[in-house]
């Protein structure tokens, strides 16, 4: 019994901990664009969804230069009418 209450509060606090670690602001990202899934938007990908993009503009968009936009670099992107303008 003491076992499955101990249990049950790790599992709440876990829940918890994942829920406030999560910044509200936090943008999923556009599985439209994302078509591989992985949470980020390479180069190709970019292409797909907006052809005036080139590989100049991609490096550009790339703020930390880790060879994809996530959606925060996506964000800046589109705020400054790089893209989808
Ligand atoms: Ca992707
Ligand atoms: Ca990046």
């Amino acid at each position: 019994m003491e076992y499955l209450m101990t249990k049950t509060i790790i599992s709440c606090s876990f829940f918890a901990f994942a829920i406030l670690s999560t910044p509200a602001f936090a943008v999923e990202a556009d599985a439209a664009i994302d078509t591989d899934g992985d949470g980020a938007y390479n180069l190709a990908e970019m292409q797909a969804a907006f052809p005036e993009v080139t590989e100049v503009v991609f490096v550009a968009i790339d703020a930390n230069e880790n060879g994809t936009v996530d959606v925060d670099e996506f964000a800046v992107a589109k705020g400054a009418g790089l893209i989808g303008s």
